[in-house]
């Protein structure tokens, strides 16, 4: 896509003294460095750079400037990397998040920061004090520090700042947006979030429900058992929207009961039978209607009918199962285990494996009261992002195979409720059939942050985003998203043609 911008060129050189009057409130610059990276070429597929289309660059040449600083009697290091365009600055910065534990400076922030290049951007991220190291600690501080440093070391290497700030991110980049504009509604002119974290305690003690129940059970499934209830879920409630495509789009009309195929044969991919087990139902079911506690109570929402549990080929699914010949075991997500070891327990060595309902019942507890405060980034009250002229999209596949889309709905509703003008700074989007960030049916729109901007820069705000993908025969599909609470329905004509649908409640 070729954005038309009058382009900046620096005004002074990419080395360290260009950058000397660097000051952030509270905090004590240990080091800097500035180089110039040249004759940089990357392509980053769409599905990867969350909001963008696919984007390369060509022998670009940029300034990469790295801080690290301490708050001093915090014992903390914080490292921010900038990224300056030396030939094709836009006037524009975009901050990039992280995932997962990562704040950022991680494979993913490295390929949203090559996208934004690409269009010009200056761009940021921050390890938020992670380091790289394998104790998740101070990411969870995430200040408006990153965008207070980039915008300095902006005006020093062009001789102005920025027109615009914006953040894009998904998953923990999309609950470091989220924050951002609860925290600092000052920082950025714009936020694109998706799939965001925010309800913190919430989602990642649930993500070890499905791991839990198998270990009440004592039974693990075979991956392929899931993947059939999957489909059989897909299949059952694909038509209830109107089209057979292979998504369900209207999941909320969807009552899938897994119970109605326990006995089936499966043939695996391996060329093994398995007969679908009454556990796997169990857990399938379970893990769709969320977690409950010892007396029944519902905890949290589950995952929508069609997300792929056992987490596809990075197994970052919330009931993944490894086998060797016919013994299978369950293999809980790293974030889950180290949150509820290292968070809840305070004790590395804590054995998930023997907790009884009781004990998930304290532990679920202690999250909430413990971390919401520092980590639940729900609060709906963003009228000073609103006041200050912020806007606002998020995202969420109704297929995310670890944060339940629910939740998401949830805040919205509740930002809705609080400020009726909702509308006007703040539009969410439902993405039916994607997974968790990409994955699914990969439906990523890829020009919704170009639309924050235009809405931010214009006015124009986005009425529908368009999306496109393909089903398992490869037949392809554009529709329009709609902003929440509409849906679009099938009117009438072509149903892979975005134009055969219209945005209803
Ligand atoms: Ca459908």
């Amino acid at each position: 896509m070729a954005l038309q911008y009058p382009l900046a060129s620096p005004s002074a050189a990419c080395s360290p003294s260009t950058f000397t009057n660097l000051d952030l409130f509270g905090a004590e610059v240990l080091s800097l460095t500035a180089q110039t990276v040249s004759n940089f070429t990357r392509s980053v597929p769409r599905v990867y750079t969350f909001h963008h289309p696919t984007l390369s660059v060509e022998n670009a040449s940029f300034c990469n400037v790295t801080v690290s600083y301490t708050h001093p009697g915090q014992d903390d290091l914080i490292r921010v990397e900038t990224w300056l365009p030396v030939d094709n600055w836009n006037e524009r910065l975009q901050a990039v998040g992280g995932g997962g534990w990562v704040a950022g400076r991680s494979p993913l922030s490295e390929m949203a920061m090559t996208a934004a290049l690409s269009e010009g951007y200056a761009s940021v991220t921050t390890d938020a004090g992670l380091g790289g190291s394998e104790e998740p600690i101070y990411w969870a501080l995430l200040s408006p520090g990153n965008a207070i440093i980039a915008k300095s070391l902006i005006k020093s290497f062009y001789g102005k700042g920025p027109k615009y700030s914006y953040w894009s991110g998904c998953s923990q980049g999309g609950r470091q947006g989220l924050m951002l504009a609860q925290r600092y509604p000052n920082a950025y002119d714009g936020i694109v979030a998706s799939a965001p974290a925010i309800n913190w305690a919430e989602i990642i003690t649930s993500a070890y429900w499905p791991q839990f129940l198998m270990n009440q059970l004592g039974h693990y499934p075979h991956p392929c058992e899931f993947t059939y209830l999957t489909q059989a879920a897909i299949d059952a409630c694909d038509l209830l929207d109107g089209v057979a495509d292979g998504v369900i789009s209207d999941p909320d009309a969807c009552h899938f009961d897994p119970f109605t195929v326990v006995g089936n044969t499966i043939q695996c991919s391996e060329g093994e039978d398995v007969v679908l087990t009454t556990a796997a139902a169990v857990i399938a079911n379970a893990t769709w209607s969320g977690p409950r506690a010892s007396d029944g109570r519902s905890l949290w929402y589950g995952l929508g009918y069609g997300a792929d549990f056992t987490g596809g080929q990075f197994k970052a699914g919330v009931a993944v199962t490894e086998c060797d010949n016919d013994t299978c075991s369950g293999v809980p997500s790293p974030l889950t285990t180290q949150w509820i070891q290292l968070f809840i327990e305070k004790k590395k060595s804590f054995d998930l494996e023997k907790i009884t309902h009781e004990d998930l019942d304290r532990i679920y507890h202690a999250a909430i009261s413990e971390y919401n405060s520092m980590l639940g980034t729900n609060d709906p009250d963003i009228s000073a992002f609103r006041n200050a002229g912020g806007k606002l999209l998020t995202f969420h596949g109704l297929e995310d195979q670890i944060i339940p889309p629910k939740g998401t709905e949830r805040y919205y509703r509740s930002v809705a409720s609080r400020l009726p003008d909702v509308d006007d700074f703040y539009r969410h989007f439902e993405i039916p059939g994607l997974g968790h960030c990409f994955g699914g049916n990969n439906a990523t729109p890829t020009t919704s942050f170009d639309m924050l901007r235009a809405w931010v820069e214009n006015g124009t705000k986005p009425e529908t985003v368009p999306v496109s993908f393909r089903d398992a025969s490869g037949q392809e599909f554009s529709r329009p998203l709609c902003p929440f609470p509409q849906k679009a329905r099938f009117e009438h004509g072509d149903p892979t043609k975005a134009s055969s649908f219209s945005c209803r409640s």
